[in-house]
Formats: C-alpha cells, structure tokens, sequence
C-alpha cells in the first residue's frame, strides 16, 4: 500500500513538473526567451547551492547518527589483536575520501552557480594546462600510497602464518605456542576439528571420505587419534589460532565478524588465517551492555538482555546455496582455566567411533595409551589377590584373553594381557598357577570340556612360549560346569565364556 501511494505521488510530481515547464515555456514566448532564460538560470543556481546544502547535512549527519552500525563504532569493537588496526586503517581511508567528498560535491554545486549563463558572458577555452595535471594527479598519487602502505602494513599482519619457530599445542601457554585448529565448510554446515593432546591435526585424504569418516581423516596417521569434533569453538582469551580452512563440496567462507577475519573455504586448496582473540565472550558481554540496543529482552530468551546473550559467532559469507543461513557456529572465548575444563569434556572421534570398527587399522594391536591401562588394570587386580587370604579371592579372570569363534586359537589382543602375566611371573620367582577354562551351556558338554581344556592349555603353551617353566603351571578345562552367570542371556553367556587363573602358590 505504502509503495502504491509513493508511486502515485511521484506520478503526480512528474505531471507538475511537466506541466510547470509547458507554463514556462509558454511564458518565455510571451515575454521574451532571453530575459526567461536568465531569470530561470539564477533561480536554479540557487536551488541548486541549497540542495549542496541539505545534501551535505544529510550525509554527514546521517553518517554520525548511524555511526554505532558501523564496524569499528560503538558495540561493533573488534574483538582480535590485528582487528583494531583494520578498523583503523578503514577510518584513515574514511577520513581522506570524506575530505575528498566534501570538497568536490561543494566545488561541484558552487561551479555550476557561478558560471551558469548570464547575457554576454562567454566561456575561456583551456587546452592543456601542465601544472593542473601535475598537482591533480601527484595529490591522489601521495595520497593513494600512503593507504596502499598502511593497508599492506594492516594486510601482512592479518595474513601472517606462524612461523617455524612457533609450535603448534592444545594448550597454548608459551609466546611461541599457537593452537590449530581446522573448518571445513560443506553445505551446510561448518565440520569443526581440534588436534587433541599432541597438538597436530593428522592428515586427511578426500578418498578416505564416508559415513563414519565426513573429513576423510587417514586413520594409520596417529596424529589423528586423538582429534576431536567439537560443535563450537572454543578458544582461551589472549593465545595465537591458526585456522586451517577448506571445503567438501562448494565455495565457502569462514568469517569471523568480531574478529575482523574472513577467508575463503576452497575444496581442494587448503587456506588459513591467524588471529589472537583479545576478548573473552564475557568481557564483550559487558562492553555491549552500556548501550541501549542491547538492554532489551532476548525474543529467543526473554528473562535475558541482549548483551548476556551474545556470543561471538562464525558465519558463512559465501552465497552456497539454499542452506547457507544455517552455517551459523557459536564461536567462545574463555579463560585458560574454562578452556583446559571444556577440552576434558571432548572425546577423541577415533577413539569414540572408529576404535575398534572395521575401518580402524589397529584393531588388532593396542595402542600405548590402551597398555598403560590394562596393564594397571592387570597389576591392581594381582595385587588384591596377592594379599588375600581366602582361596577365592587368589583367583583372576582375564578380563581381555579371548578365543576365535569355536576355536582355541587366541585373539591378537589377548597377548597383551598374558604378557602382564609373564611378567608377573618373573618378579614372582615362587608363583604357581592353575589356568582353568570355561565356557557357556550351548553346544554339546563334551566338546565343551575339550575346547575349554584347549584353551587352558593354549594359555600355558603361550606362557611356557615366554619362558615360564612348565612346572608352575597347571591347567584344567571345566566346560559348561561353573557358570558365573546366567546361561540364559547373551550378556551372561559372554561372562561366562572365560579363562581364569589361581594363585596356588606365591
Ligand atoms: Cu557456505
């Protein structure tokens, strides 16, 4: 409605002004083309210096009214260590193009004033004029050079990667140490990786790409085992970050506004940028709560302000399709101390979904970490039955000891835990034991009794294998006969299918 009633008013305006110059006209015949001409000339130069005038007031004053929308003003302070000197360097390009603005929208409204036609004034014909040339383009010259070198100066700073001296860590602590962490932009959504403990983000191989792996990580490098993805980033306050950025599929960008850093995502060309976040989400909480924007309610949250609601975010600036909106990240800056509490929260992706599965490559060995524990696990165990006196606590289940399908053949991770045993058996010089086997009610008693007997005797035969002399081991199969659970459930028969030893002597 409204824009119909515009439309129509500038209908209207266009039919007066018509219809204002066919009266003119018709007055210029009855009076006298000349003295019209004239009188009409003086009268726009006028209007023409009051449109400078107004024109002026309203950029400028509008320029200072809107002031706290612009990047740099008011709530918009930047938020990184380089992103003051961006924000500067764009006020110095606004201070000489503002100069350059005003003088000429005045030259150019007081120009046409004072030469308009007046009777018997002629117009000089200048064909060249050498210092004109000269001082119109050696001012721009100067001027120009100046931003371009401030800018580069601003640039260098944004753009500069770590150098080899500096060593990438989870937890930055030293000057020399950045965190690196890694986006990649698919449609449409940012996939977020940090490099776990040891600092490195493990390489990636797009081939590698499927359900269960979206970044394509190569899971024989072990600098990707302790990655993980987070669904926000998480930075401490005052540390170097190094972005790491690519793309799955299309162009993409990963912008940070608030610190003043934005790059292209291209599938295939790794980018980066570095940045120093110089504000915790919570100090820029409180700078924002001063003004009056941010002191309404929240319409997502109305018992909050805006100002306690805000959090830094990463945005897409990159037009990639139908999705693009929802490529939105809440980006937080924290403390040392709420960093290092938020990374105990995080599990390694290799740990929580590949481990184990079909796709990992070292599902069939322990990995170091892995033996530590076991091993602990084992020791502990030992020691409680070392020091007990009844009989039935001198007995320890192998808790990783297990058998292929049917078979008394050992598992490739049961070698871990038997080691444990040999070498208690060695600091032990004294120890005897009896290895027993078990296994659950389904199939036949008597083979059950055999397999089970087998696989006790595989165990002797791995430990005797690893020097232990036969004489300080004896082993009995029991089949089906001492169940530790109920037979009636998969989880009580697994319990039940196991491989023991007792303590006889020690
Ligand atoms: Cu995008």
């Amino acid at each position: 409605m409204t824009a119909l009633i515009i439309t129509a008013i500038l209908i209207l305006l266009t039919v007066i002004v018509v219809q204002i110059g066919k009266v003119t006209e018709l007055a210029a015949k009855i009076r006298g083309e000349e003295d019209v001409q004239e009188s009409q000339n003086k009268r726009q130069g006028g209007y023409l210096m009051l449109f400078m005038v107004g024109f002026l007031v309203f950029s400028i004053g509008s320029a200072i009214y809107y002031k706290n929308y612009m990047l740099g003003y008011g709530p918009h302070e930047a938020a990184s260590a380089h992103g003051t000197s961006l924000d500067y360097i764009f006020n110095v390009t606004l201070f000489f193009t503002g100069i350059v603005f005003v003088i000429t929208q005045i030259l150019l409204f007081y120009f046409a004033y004072k030469y308009k036609s007046v009777k018997g004034r002629k117009a000089s014909f200048i064909v060249h004029d050498n210092r004109l040339e000269v001082v119109w383009t050696l001012i721009p010259a100067i001027v120009m050079t100046f931003l371009v070198v401030g800018g580069l100066d601003v640039w260098n700073e944004v753009m500069s990667d770590v150098s080899e001296d500096d060593i990438s860590v989870l937890v930055p602590e030293a000057e020399n140490e950045y965190l690196e962490i890694e986006g990649t932009g698919y449609q449409f959504a940012w996939h977020l990786r940090y490099p776990g403990a040891d600092g490195k983000l493990g390489t990636r191989d797009y081939k590698q790409i499927s359900g269960t792996n979206p970044l394509g990580q190569v899971w024989t490098d072990k600098k990707n085992m302790d990655d993980f993805h987070p669904s926000e980033i998480v930075l401490p306050v005052g540390k170097k970050v190094r972005v790491r950025i690519t793309a799955r599929d299309v162009l993409h960008n990963f912008y940070l506004p608030h610190f003043r850093v934005k790059m292209d995502a291209v599938p295939g060309l790794p980018t980066h940028f570095v940045f120093t976040p110089e504000k915790t989400t919570e100090e820029y909480r409180q700078s924002l709560r001063e003004y009056p924007e941010y002191q309404v309610a929240d319409p997502d949250d109305p018992e909050k302000q805006l100002w306690e609601t805000f959090d830094y975010e990463l945005a897409c600036a990159e037009l990639c399709g139908a999705g693009h909106f929802s490529m939105r990240r809440v980006v937080k800056v924290v403390s040392m101390e709420e960093y290092k509490a938020w990374l105990e929260g995080q599990q390694s992706y290799y740990m929580s979904t590949i481990r184990g599965s079909d796709a990992d490559p070292f599902k069939d060995e322990l990995l170091d970490v892995e033996v530590k524990e076991r091993k602990q696990e084992f020791n502990d165990a030992l020691d409680k039955a070392l020091s007990a006196t009844e009989v039935d606590e001198k007995t320890i289940q192998f808790n990783y000891v297990n058998f292929e399908t049917g078979s008394a053949d050992l598992t490739p991770l049961s070698k871990y835990e038997l080691d444990n045993l040999v070498e208690a058996m060695n600091k032990y010089e004294n120890m005897t034991l009896s290895l027993a086997g078990h296994t659950d009610d389904t199939g036949d008693e008597q083979k059950n009794m055999e397999l089970s007997t087998l696989r006790a005797q595989t165990v002797r035969d791995y430990l005797t294998s690893k020097g232990i002399d036969e004489s300080r081991l004896t082993y009995v199969g029991y089949g089906s006969s001492r169940p530790i659970e109920t037979n009636d459930t998969e989880e009580g028969r697994k319990q039940n299918r196991r491989t023991e030893f007792t303590i006889l002597t020690q």
